[in-house]
């Protein structure tokens, strides 16, 4: 479960969230949340309310996101991070253990645990902002699993590539065109990072409404994916299963003959051959090997740069 909390106008927001009149002051409602998910909306007094959905990363992001549509200023914490971390030697380590009690990466925890050194010793001539800005962006796929989206034409294999990377039956699969008929998430650990991975129905131009519905759903899934992988067994029309932006391009099933082609990553679900080719580059896509090796300090949470100014 996830606490979201409302402070302000919250009449206006909860009527628009939840299509009802608002819950009454000291009163708890189960309520539909903006057709995202059904939760909790506790109403504490006029200008204070809970929202409180199933705790999943999706559900509270995607919350989130409609409630700043809807008007809403996202607040952080405004607590001193020594307050949850009193062991903590400084403002450097107790936001490092913040970050580490929410990273979702195994391999985020080696990085974080050097932060607060190189941190005390911060020199912005030598790492301007702006530089650690941008390292920040793709390190903090670390924290929050990035999306990745697998697409591509009906047979292809994958949703056995799903399942053999998530080691376990996650999604459906079959020797028949438009087994997957609605995306399929999973959480995967490819090689340390944490991904959440989309399978996607393949697409199919003569398609029924509920195909073309998760074809709708998957263009909507695409625009917020962190990195696409367009599949093909080198059976398909040219063209067939096109994705407007694919990052790498995938051959699948190269355990038959004549699958393999030189500008294809290629991988056989089935045997296992490519796989751990296939999660490294993934990874060190989504997280470059030079952003995790670079000995400058990263800028894992937002307040780290005021700390460093008054000399946390
Ligand atoms: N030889 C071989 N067959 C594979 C491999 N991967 C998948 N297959 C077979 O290909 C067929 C289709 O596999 P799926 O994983 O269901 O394909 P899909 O791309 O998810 O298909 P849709 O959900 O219809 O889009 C199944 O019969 C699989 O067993 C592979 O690496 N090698
Ligand atoms: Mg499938």
């Amino acid at each position: 479960m996830a606490i979201i909390q409302l402070t302000g106008d919250v009449r206006s927001v909860l009527a628009d969230l939840t299509g009802k009149a608002p819950v009454e002051v000291g009163h708890v409602a189960v309520r539909r949340l903006g057709g995202i998910d059904t939760g909790l909306v506790a109403r504490l007094d006029e200008r204070i309310a809970y929202v409180m959905p199933h705790g999943g990363r999706r559900i509270v992001s995607l919350l989130v996101e409609r409630l700043v549509e809807l008007g809403c200023v996202v607040q952080e914490a405004a607590t001193d991070p020594r307050d949850a971390y009193p062991e903590a030697q400084d403002a450097f380590e107790a936001l490092m253990l913040g970050a580490l009690a929410r990273a979702a990466s195994p391999m985020a925890i080696d990085l974080l645990t050097v932060q607060p050194g190189r941190w005390r010793k911060w020199d912005p001539s030598l790492h301007p902002e702006s530089e650690l800005a941008d390292r920040a962006t793709r390190l903090s796929r670390l924290l929050t699993p990035p999306i990745v989206a697998l697409v591509g034409p009906p047979n292809v294999g994958k949703s056995t590539l799903c399942n053999a990377l998530a080691g376990r039956s996650a999604s459906i699969t079959a020797d028949r065109p438009g087994t997957t008929r609605d995306y399929v998430g999973v959480v995967i650990d490819l090689g340390g990072l944490v991904v959440h991975w989309i399978d996607t129905p393949g697409i199919r131009p003569a398609a029924d409404q509920i195909e073309h519905d998760a074809a709708r759903l998957t263009k909507m899934i695409l625009s917020r994916a962190d990195l696409i992988i367009a599949a093909d067994d080198g059976q398909q029309t040219p063209g067939a299963g096109a994705v407007p932006r694919a990052d790498i391009h995938l051959r699948t099933k190269c355990d038959l003959p004549g699958r393999t082609e030189a500008a294809y990553l290629s991988c056989s679900a089935r045997t296992g051959e490519g796989l751990a080719e296939l999660v490294a580059v993934i990874r060190d896509t989504l997280v470059p090997p030079e952003d995790r090796d670079a000995d400058a300090p990263w800028l894992f949470d937002e307040r780290l740069i005021a700390a460093a100014q008054r000399g946390a």
